[in-house]
C-alpha cells in the first residue's frame, strides 16, 4: 500500500511539472561527442560543458526525471568517432550532441541513423553533414557555404586581389577553402594566387608558407582548425611572409593566439557567428556557464542550446528510449525554438533557417566584432 501511495505521489509531482504525456519519472541517457583530449581538446571540453549546465537546469525545472551523459572521445578521428557512435548506440542513449568535426560527425550520423538516434551537431559546418537527406540529424550552427560567402565578400570589398588558400586536407577544413574559393570566383569573379594543401597534425609548414610566400599575397586563408592555424600564422610572420592571416570558426578561440603568439595572431580576419556576449537573450546563459567553467568558447553555448533542444522534445513528446527518435526528430523540426541565440528554426534538412556570420579581427589577443549583419549571407 505504501507503495503504491508513494508511486501515485511521485506520478503527481511530475505531472505538476508540466509532463504532459509522461507521468512516469524517468533516467535518460545522452551522448555527448567531441575531441575530448589531444590539440583539439579544447573544443570537445566546451560541448561537454555546455551540455552539463543545459542539463542541470533542465533537471532542476523537471523535479523526478534523471539525465545521465555518456561521453565520447572521438580524437577527431572519423574511425574513433565511428567506434563512440557504436557505443552509444549499445548504451541506449536517447540522443547525441556531437561531434565537433564534421569528419566525425558525418561518417557517426550513419552510425546513428542505423541505430534510430538523434544527433544533434553544435559545430559541424560542413554542408554535407545535412545535405544527405536524412531525418536523424541537426545542426544548430551555420554551414560553410554560407561561412565562405561572407569571407569573399569581406575581401573583395577591401579591394584585396592577391590571395593564397591553403587548407588541412580534412572535410571541414577543404570544405571550408574550396567554399571560400568558389564564392571568390561566382561573386567576385577572383582566383587565387595560390591553392594548396598541408597535413593535420604536421608541425613544419615551411615548405608550404614558401610556395605562398613566392606569390607575394595580401592574404593568407586557412581552410582548419587552430592548432595548425596558430602554428601556420607563426611560420608565416617568421619566414618574412606579409600577408593577412584569415581563417574561419575552427580558428576562432584564444588557444589560437596562445599557440601562434599574439604579435602573429594580431590583425587576423576570422569568420564566425556574431559575439555571443553581445546577444541580450544569451546574456543569462552566458554568465551561468562561465561561472562554473570559465570563459565561454565558440561552441559552449551553441552545445548548451542543442541539449536543451534535445531534452525539450524528449519531455514534450513522452519519449522513453531511442524508439521514439522518429517523434523527437519530427517534434524539433516543427517547433520554434526560444534559444539563448534567440529564436531557431529547422529547415527540412535539420539546418537553421538563420545563420549569420561576421568578421572578426584578432586585436591584442581578443578578438573584435569588425563587421555586423549586413555581411549576412543566405544559402
Ligand atoms: N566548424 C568548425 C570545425 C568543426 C568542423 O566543422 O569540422
Amino acid at each position: 500500500m505504501k507503495k503504491q501511495v508513494f508511486a501515485l505521489a511521485a506520478a503527481l509531482v511530475v505531472a505538476a511539472a508540466g509532463f504532459a504525456t509522461d507521468v512516469t519519472a524517468a533516467t535518460y541517457k545522452i551522448g555527448v561527442a567531441g575531441p575530448m583530449t589531444g590539440d583539439q581538446g579544447k573544443m570537445g571540453q566546451d560541448i561537454h560543458n555546455g551540455v552539463k549546465l543545459a542539463i542541470q537546469e533542465w533537471m532542476a525545472e523537471n523535479p523526478g526525471h534523471k539525465v545521465e551523459t555518456v561521453v565520447g572521445d572521438d580524437q577527431h578521428d572519423p574511425k574513433q568517432a565511428v567506434a563512440v557512435a557504436n557505443k552509444f548506440v549499445n548504451e541506449g542513449v536517447i540522443g547525441v550532441i556531437g561531434h565537433y568535426n564534421s569528419s566525425c560527425s558525418i561518417p557517426a550520423s550513419t552510425v546513428y541513423l542505423e541505430g534510430n538516434i538523434v544527433q544533434i551537431t553544435p559545430a559541424s559546418t560542413n554542408p554535407t553533414f545535412t545535405d544527405r537527406g536524412m531525418w536523424n540529424v541537426f545542426r544548430v550552427c551555420g554551414r560553410d557555404d554560407q561561412q565562405g560567402i561572407v569571407a569573399a565578400k569581406f575581401v573583395a570589398d577591401k579591394g584585396i586581389k592577391r590571395i593564397a588558400i591553403l587548407h588541412d586536407k580534412t572535410t571541414y577544413g577543404q570544405g571550408l577553402a574550396d567554399a571560400f574559393r568558389d564564392a571568390l570566383k561566382k561573386n567576385h569573379n577572383m582566383e587565387p594566387v595560390f591553392y594548396g594543401g598541408i597535413t593535420q597534425g604536421d608541425k613544419d609548414f615551411t615548405a608550404a608558407l614558401t610556395s605562398v610566400k613566392a606569390q607575394n599575397p595580401e592574404v593568407l586563408y586557412f581552410g582548419g582548425i587552430y592548432p595548425e592555424a596558430g602554428l601556420l600564422a607563426k611560420q608565416a610572420k617568421d619566414l618574412g611572409i606579409n600577408a593577412r592571416f584569415m581563417s574561419g570558426d575552427g580558428t576562432i578561440d584564444p588557444e589560437f593566439v596562445k599557440i601562434a603568439g599574439k604579435a602573429a595572431a594580431e590583425g587576423s580576419w576570422l569568420t564566425f557567428s556574431p559575439d555571443i556576449r553581445n546577444i541580450p537573450t544569451a546574456k543569462a546563459s552566458v554568465e551561468a556557464y562561465e561561472k562554473q567553467f570559465g570563459p565561454v568558447g565558440p561552441y559552449s553555448i551553441y552545445s548548451y542550446v542543442s541539449a536543451k533542444i534535445l531534452l525539450e522534445a524528449v519531455k514534450a513528446t513522452g519519449a522513453k528510449s531511442a524508439r521514439d527518435s522518429k517523434k523527437i526528430a519530427d517534434h524539433i523540426r516543427n517547433t520554434t525554438w526560444n534559444t539563448a541565440y534567440g529564436t531557431l528554426k529547422f529547415d527540412k534538412k535539420g539546418d537553421v533557417t538563420e545563420s549569420p556570420y561576421v568578421v572578426y579581427e584578432t586585436r591584442d589577443g581578443n578578438f573584435v566584432q569588425i563587421t555586423g549583419l549586413n555581411q549576412q549571407a543566405s544559402k
